[in-house]
Order: structure tokens, then C-alpha cells, then sequence
């Protein structure tokens, strides 16, 4: 497989390609990311290390966006029941 890049960069679209035609390298690609926050060595994530993934990519305010999402949602389906 090969990717063709003509500006010097890659974005999401190419990525994502790539990740299709050669799901070994989208493994370990998610492999590395894992790896990063993994910090009990036990190859997959407990609340607390997922935590720290989001906080990685999303930043404080995002993390803090989207459990105010969360939390909306649950009121909404508790008063409606
Ligand atoms: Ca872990």
C-alpha cells in the first residue's frame, strides 16, 4: 500500500484510507495511543486511564463539555421517565 502525498501532509480523509486498506497499521496506531495512557500495563483502559486519554485529546474543557452532554441527557431520560 502506498500513500501518495502531494502537499507534504496528511489529513483525516488519507489517514482513515489507509487505515482501511491495511487494518494492521490502524491496530497499531491505536495500539501506540493506548499504550500512552495505559498506565497499569494491562492493555486496555479502566475509567480513570480513559480519562486521561480524553483529557490528551480533548483538553480539560472538552472532557468537562462532554460529560455536561452526558449529564443533560440522564436528566433528560430520568424526568421523562
Ligand atoms: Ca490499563
Amino acid at each position: 500500500m502506498f500513500i501518495y502525498i502531494l502537499d507534504g501532509f496528511i489529513d483525516v480523509r488519507e489517514l482513515a484510507r489507509l487505515f482501511v486498506y491495511d487494518p494492521d497499521a490502524c491496530e497499531k496506531f491505536i495500539t501506540k495511543i493506548i499504550d500512552s495512557v495505559d498506565i497499569d500495563n494491562s492493555g486496555t483502559l479502566n475509567f480513570s486511564e480513559f480519562l486521561m486519554l480524553m483529557v490528551k485529546t480533548e483538553g480539560l474543557d472538552g472532557v468537562r463539555a462532554a460529560f455536561q452532554v452526558k449529564i443533560k441527557i440522564l436528566v433528560k431520560i430520568e424526568i421523562s421517565v
